[in-house]
């Protein structure tokens, strides 16, 4: 049985990503910050799919807790084949001149230096087994600006770059990396960036269908059941109703 380990799995893209891997009989490590809903998740796989899970509660910003927490993978479940670097957020929409510095750490910790310090543990198991797949989840705002989505945008830059840049490094050992660009996705993103303002969080879903999580786990699925010398690149998915990271149609 395959063994994925998904960060961001207690919500959103990483849990329905999540229960699709379960669905498929893929054994599970799965991360998060709330520990009640790792909990949830793992007795719910385990229990409709009879897979084995391990959930490990830990903030990605901190790269000792990262350590010590993939530090605690059993010897058998290292033999990883899928790692879905999926952890992030936004947080906050603003002006570069009146951006909240803590915000900007925020994402810049989580998005850029959260999925650098998991992929810098796990990526020398990947290079030792000879095999293995990396989807980094970055988004249509990897390759495009908004108004106000400055730092944002410029995390979700640095997960192409970097996407790109681990193809290469990791090309003489027959590990795949994909990149997978999503556009509008309905996920506790929202409600994240505005910090839990409800009507703000839902305003830019209102008049259109978004993506659903499930939408993306259907496109990280693709990625990593392609056969064994097929690499998918890079997935750039939006909704119907958004041409771009600025056009949408309401309505
Ligand atoms: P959600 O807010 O629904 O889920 C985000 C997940 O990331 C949660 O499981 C959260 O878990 C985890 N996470 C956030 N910060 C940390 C942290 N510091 N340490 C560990 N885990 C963390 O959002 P989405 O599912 O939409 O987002 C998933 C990814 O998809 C993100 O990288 C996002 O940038 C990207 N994306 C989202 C789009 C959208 O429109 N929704 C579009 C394009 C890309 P917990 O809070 O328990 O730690
Ligand atoms: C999330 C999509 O357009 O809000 O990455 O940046 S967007």
């Amino acid at each position: 049985m395959k063994i994925a380990l998904i960060t961001g799995a207690t919500a959103g893209i990483g849990k329905a990503t999540a229960q699709l891997f379960a669905s498929n009989n893929i054994n599970l490590i799965l991360t998060g910050r709330r520990k009640d809903r790792l909990q949830a998740l793992e007795s719910e796989l385990k229990k409709t799919y009879g897979i084995e899970v391990i959930s490990l509660c830990f903030d990605v910003q901190n790269s000792s807790a990262v350590t010590s927490a993939l530090n605690s993978i059993p010897e058998v479940w290292r033999a990883i084949d899928i790692l879905v670097n999926n952890a992030g957020l936004a947080m906050g929409l603003g002006p570069i001149q009146e951006g909240e510095l803590s915000d900007w750490e925020q994402m810049i910790d989580t998005n850029i230096k959260g999925l650098l310090y998991v992929t810098r543990h796990i990526s020398p198991w990947l290079v030792a087994n000879k095999k293995g797949h990396i989807v980094n989840i970055s988004s249509i705002a990897g390759t495009q600006t908004y108004p106000n989505g400055n730092v944002y945008c410029a995390t979700k830059h640095a997960v192409v770059g970097l996407s790109k840049s681990m193809r290469i490094d990791l090309l003489p050992y027959g590990i795949r990396v994909t990149s997978i660009s999503p556009g509008m996705v309905e996920t506790e993103f929202s409600l994240v960036r505005f910090k839990g303002d409800e009507e703000r969080a839902k305003k830019p879903y209102v008049g259109l269908q978004p993506l659903s999580a499930d939408d993306i786990a259907d496109t990280v699925w693709y990625a990593v059941s392609r056969k064994a010398h097929v690499n998918i690149n890079d997935i750039e998915i939006t909704p119907t109703a958004q041409a771009n990271v600025r056009d949408t149609i309401k309505s």
